[in-house]
């Protein structure tokens, strides 16, 4: 009897756990993503306009939606951190790919039908970079390559892996409170389409692009409930934990 009324409390009391990984370049605002999601959902977070510091190793924090628990990874974005990426994509239940809209610069963003950059210039560009183990995530540096370029690589690499394929992708056009920040529309365009549309983004089956300020907030509700429902949708493909 008392093994019985066990299972039934663990079977009424717990919830699905859905494991989100926050990537994108450095500086693009994975920290404060967090912190502004934590300080929306969890009573006793820190305020939005906190100072960052560059993440080294990780943070991570469990959100309680109420009929389910998300729990957030930013795992860092700097070149020596993006080779740990891979470790955790096949036991995430979406990515969250973070792009700084003022950091982008304006050249590849110029409409949609200019032709993309070619492959053997990408080629050409990760030669220059040559570092050992062919960790594209782990090599694409700015020194060679613009910002765009670099997004575009390393997007590439995230969408290339295995273990992400027919996970949701959300793209989080940050910093959109900023007047320089190029607008979403063309982020999408000029960069997400292409990558997903390429022959590296095949595995892609549910993406979107969405706008938003981390520091200030604007957006980060809907890009919540965006993963929210999309997790559920593809709990099939990838069950969650029950916590
Ligand atoms: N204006 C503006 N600045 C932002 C926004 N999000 C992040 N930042 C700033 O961008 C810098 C890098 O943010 P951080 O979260 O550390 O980036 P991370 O390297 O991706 O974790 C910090 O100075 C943030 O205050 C935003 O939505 N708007
Ligand atoms: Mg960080």
């Amino acid at each position: 009897m008392y093994h019985l009324a066990k299972s039934i409390y663990l079977y009424a009391t717990s919830k699905e756990e859905y494991s989100i990984l926050l990537l994108g370049l450095d500086n693009a605002g994975k920290t404060t993503l967090l912190s502004s999601i934590k300080s929306l959902y969890l009573p006793s977070g820190p305020p939005t306009a906190q100072k960052t510091v560059p993440t080294v190793g990780q943070n991570v924090s469990t959100i309680d939606l109420g009929d389910m628990y998300l729990k957030i990874w930013d795992v860092g974005g700097q070149h020596s951190l993006r080779r740990l990426w891979t470790s955790y994509y096949e036991s995430c239940h979406a990515v969250v790919f973070v792009v700084d809209s003022t950091d982008l610069g304006d050249g590849e963003l110029d409409g949609p039908n200019e032709s993309p950059i070619s492959r053997a210039e990408i080629g050409a560009g990760l030669q220059d970079r040559e570092g050992g183990d062919g960790d594209i995530a782990g090599q694409t540096g700015s020194q060679h390559i613009g910002r765009l370029q670099e997004c575009r690589l390393v997007l590439e690499s995230v969408l290339a892996s295995s273990a992400t394929q027919g996970i949701p992708i959300l793209v989080l056009a940050n910093k959109q409170d900023r007047e320089d920040c190029v607008e979403t529309v063309r982020i999408k365009e000029g960069l997400v389409r292409r990558v997903f549309e390429g022959e590296k983004g095949g595995g892609v089956r549910d993406s979107r692009v969405l706008p938003i300020s981390a520091l200030k907030g604007t957006g980060v509700k809907e890009a919540v409930e965006w993963i929210k429902s999309r997790v559920q949708w593809n709990k099939e493909g990838r069950p969650p934990v029950m916590r």
